[in-house]
């Protein structure tokens, strides 16, 4: 054998660490970041090892495009083997006839749905972003904001909760195509049945994007937004615990073709098979009976840490949650939502600013923040647990309130409590 029959020496032995230090240690440093400090972000989870082996597979060489049984490279038998299994276990999760495990995010599972059921220029109703709608639901900045006539419902102004009286008469005045449920940051559940019926009235499908609470329906401690939905859209990665990436299921057969062509060829090319390896892991975790009771728990634990705030006169819009988020108007205290998330970021307790309804701050600064217990959940935190992490942010925005320059000394103290409570709960005990 020459010399030269590999890359390099070592290419096919040599682990990361010992080939690329910089690449290495900074992802070490996001490994002892997670560890240490506690997540609050409501998009993120922490997976299990099993899907990291997925992920880290050699299926990531695999090229294929198409669909199982139907690809335009060979090869495939194992890549088909793998989507089979993600789908199948997608279906019977969700209890629907079809889903498409293909794209990469939530943002292209949504896209594949305006593809497969409207026309540039038609009208679609969404939620208003600043109102917890999401992006790729027709916000001015996105291509589904340019490309569609797209009308918004929000929340009421006086409680927080969805304005459906809103919804249903700019329905009826614009006649929309596709009407759009969910959203990133809108706590409570959605009247599914009460969205079908508008959408029927109109002669619109219904999409129900269940982003951030698709792991509390899988887990059975949310309604399904089946049988009312056309169809429904999800990510892998928050309260499903898995990789990052979108589904999209439906129970007709004629718009599953429609969305399957909307995947690929329509919005992507091939296959990022290791991360449909890890859905079907994901998929396989959330079947098994363990993945109800953590359902049940995420749902516990947000009302534990929203009555915590709550008894420490922290505004929770619509005065709870019905799913693993909750939103957190700071207008009362005096700071801003950017504030509030840097010096809690100084305590170790990671959180996304946003804006609240009826925010007169920009995107970049807010007046509020995100919220969410997927993660701290799976590391082992009960009620208990989030309890005092609610009394500890609470801690944190007082003092944010009372010295917005200086709030030092109270992020050093919440800092050891929140170390101490992660050395309780560990992570990934075996990496780094
Ligand atoms: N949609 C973004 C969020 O809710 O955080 C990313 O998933």
């Amino acid at each position: 054998m020459t010399g030269n029959s590999t890359p390099h020496a070592g290419y096919f032995t040599d682990r990361l660490d010992a080939t690329d230090p910089e690449v290495a240690d900074a992802l070490k440093g996001e490994l002892r970041r997670q560890q240490d400090g506690i997540e609050l972000i409501a998009s993120e989870n922490i997976v299990s090892i099993a899907t990291l082996d997925a992920l880290a597979s050699p299926i990531v060489n695999k090229t294929v495009e198409g669909y199982p049984g139907r690809r335009y490279y060979d090869g495939a038998e194992f890549a088909d083997r793998i989507e089979d299994l993600a789908v199948e276990r997608a279906k019977q999760l969700f209890g629907c006839g079809y889903a498409n495990v293909q794209p990469h995010s939530g943002s292209q599972a949504n896209l594949a749905v305006f593809l497969a059921t409207v026309e540039p220029g038609d009208t679609v109703l969404s939620m208003d972003l600043a109102a917890g709608g999401h992006l790729s639901h027709g916000a001015k900045a996105n291509l589904t904001g340019k490309w569609f006539d797209i009308f918004h419902y929000g929340v009421r102004d006086d409680d927080g909760f969805l304005d459906y009286d809103t919804m249903a008469s700019l329905a009826r005045e614009h006649r929309p195509k596709l009407i759009i449920a969910g959203g990133s940051a809108y706590p409570r559940e959605i009247n599914f049945a009460c969205f079908r019926t508008v959408a029927d009235d109109v002669g619109a499908l219904f999409l129900a994007d269940m982003a951030h609470f698709a792991g509390l329906v899988a887990g059975g401690a949310h309604p399904s937004p089946f049988p009312h939905a056309h169809v429904a859209t999800a990510t892998t990665y928050k309260n499903l615990r898995g990789v990052r990436g979108g589904i999209v299921l439906t129970d007709e057969k004629v718009l599953a073709k429609k969305i399957n062509s909307a995947v690929f060829p329509g919005i992507q090319g091939s296959v990022i098979l290791n991360a449909v390896a890890a859905k079907a892991v994901c998929f396989g975790e959330a079947l098994k009976p363990e993945f109800k009771e953590y359902a049940a728990r995420v749902l516990t634990n947000a009302r534990a840490l929203a009555a915590a705030l709550m008894k420490r006169q922290v505004r929770i819009v619509t005065g709870g949650t019905d799913t693993p988020l909750m939103l957190v108007d700071l207008r009362r205290h005096g700071i801003t939502g950017k504030a509030a998330a840097e010096s809690l970021k100084s305590a170790a307790l990671t959180v996304n600013k946003n804006a609240v309804p009826g925010d007169t701050e920009p995107p970049t600064v807010t007046s509020g923040l995100r919220f969410g217990v997927s993660a701290g959940t799976t590391r082992g935190f009960g009620a208990n647990e989030f309890t005092e992490i609610g009394y500890l942010i609470a801690d944190v925005i007082d003092g944010l309130a009372a010295d917005p320059h200086d709030n030092a000394k109270t992020e050093r103290r919440v800092r050891a409590k929140v170390r101490a409570l992660c050395r309780d709960f560990p992570i990934y005990p075996n990496l780094g």
